[in-house]
């Protein structure tokens, strides 16, 4: 006989997405200005024009029964021009947030997803030295506009995440190779544009729920008798999950008020002689012979305990737990349901254990545009024909549903 095991009361259940991946013609932002350029290999055109469909999409989202939806607002739109304010593009996003709330979602909003403006880019971006003033403008001007109807709020979208691709591997805007001090640098100026976002958006609204959305990979050494996999393991593991609470000060808890978890795989370090690799270690991708490991299409490796292991290491901030991202990219739909079954698992297995879990959040949706990887990698829950824009529900998505509606995983 199976039993359930039970979520908490008001457990937050919902998708996430954001902006310039779904909405289309995010023409300001320094992605479309590289897009344009050439400087990126895939333009993001009109997306899944989500921009005028959100009210069919935020359907899609009550139809599951979710009862919290995660999105991005536009720094782009809202200051085309620096010290601009497009009062439409302001006026957008409210009836967003109300179209999420008469459809029983609650808002989470991201201020800072990847994407900034273009003179913003041009001007230096995170590495500027007024790169936080700039952002902490932004902040100021969305929270005066939309605090009173959006409590919960992340500042920054996975600085570690971006700041690589921006400074080291250059296959996002500003597209620098290489310089390692650089990505630093931009992850300590994003530390303290979050911190100034925090204090703004609690000035606005005291009962605000602040946190960030950060990348954090389960990491482990490919062979644990190993000291020197094991030490590299262990480097990898402070740059990517450890280094950005240094960054933002600690007690983490003077800064968020929960940990935004977006969690998708592991990381299987080696050892890495000579210096080749970042941090002292390499990546140990794919499946060795006599393996049988699993990878998704974007060659991350499928591995859901990692989920609760992640959960149990955050926990120690003793600040509650949202996960903020959570899903594959696969063709494959009995891939992507297994994930699901095995990640909600997980999930249960840590709320089960007491860690301070809050919610849910499935990347994503929809299908949408996977920056330099474009419209090749699917991640929804909804399938998006780019031709037509039709959106199909996949059989994950019932499956996601079931959990939703019970507040409850068969077990
Ligand atoms: O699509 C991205 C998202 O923008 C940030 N987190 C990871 C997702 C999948 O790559």
């Amino acid at each position: 006989m199976s039993t359930a095991f039970r979520f908490p009361e008001g457990f937050l259940w919902g998708s996430a997405m954001a902006g310039h991946q779904v909405e289309g013609d995010n023409r300001h932002s320094d992605w479309w200005a590289y897009e344009q350029a050439g400087r990126l290999p895939f333009r993001s055109g009109s997306a899944c024009r989500h921009l005028e469909r959100y009210e069919a999409d935020l359907d899609l989202a009550r139809e599951l029964g979710l009862n919290a939806h995660r999105f991005s607002i536009e720094w782009a739109r809202l200051e085309p021009e620096p010290g601009q304010c497009d009062i439409a593009a302001l006026d957008h996003y409210r009836r967003m947030v109300a179209a999420m709330r008469t459809r029983g979602l609650e808002p989470i909003a991201t201020l800072h997803h990847f994407v900034a403006p273009a003179w913003f880019t041009d001007r230096g971006g995170w590495l500027a030295a007024d790169a936080a003033d700039r952002f902490a403008a932004h902040v100021e001007r969305v929270a005066a506009a939309l605090a009173g109807e959006i409590r919960w709020w992340l500042t920054i979208n996975e600085p570690t995440v971006y700041a690589k691709h921006a400074y080291v591997t250059g296959d996002w805007p500003p597209c620098v190779h290489g310089q390692w001090l650089a990505s630093l640098r931009a992850m300590r100026a994003m530390a303290e544009a979050h911190r100034r976002a925090y204090a703004i958006l609690h000035t606005h609204r005291a009962d605000a729920q602040v946190g960030l959305a950060h990348s954090t990979p389960y990491v482990v050494p490919a062979d644990p008798r190993r000291i020197t996999d094991r030490l590299a393991a262990r480097a990898r593991d402070y740059g990517l999950n450890g280094l950005l609470f240094d960054l933002i000060g600690r007690p983490a808890r003077r800064w968020l008020d929960f940990i935004g978890v977006n969690y998708y795989c592991r990381t299987v370090v080696r050892w890495a002689p000579r210096g080749r690799a970042v941090l002292l270690g390499e990546d140990d991708l794919g499946p060795r012979p006599g393996e049988a490991r699993r990878f998704s299409d974007m060659g991350w490796e499928v591995w859901p305990q990692g989920l609760t292991e992640v959960l149990r290491a955050l926990a120690r901030h003793g600040l509650p737990l949202l996960i903020t991202e959570n899903g594959i990219a696969t063709e494959d739909e009995a891939v992507r349901r297994a994930y699901l079954a095995e990640h909600l698992g997980a999930l249960a297995a840590a709320v089960g254990a007491g860690l301070p879990v809050v919610g849910y959040l499935h990347w994503s949706l929809i299908d949408n545009y996977e920056w330099a990887l474009g419209f090749g990698p699917r991640f929804g829950l909804f399938e998006v024909d780019y031709a037509t824009q039709v959106r199909r529900p996949r059989a994950t998505a019932a499956d996601y549903a079931a959990v939703v509606r019970a507040n409850a995983l068969a077990t």
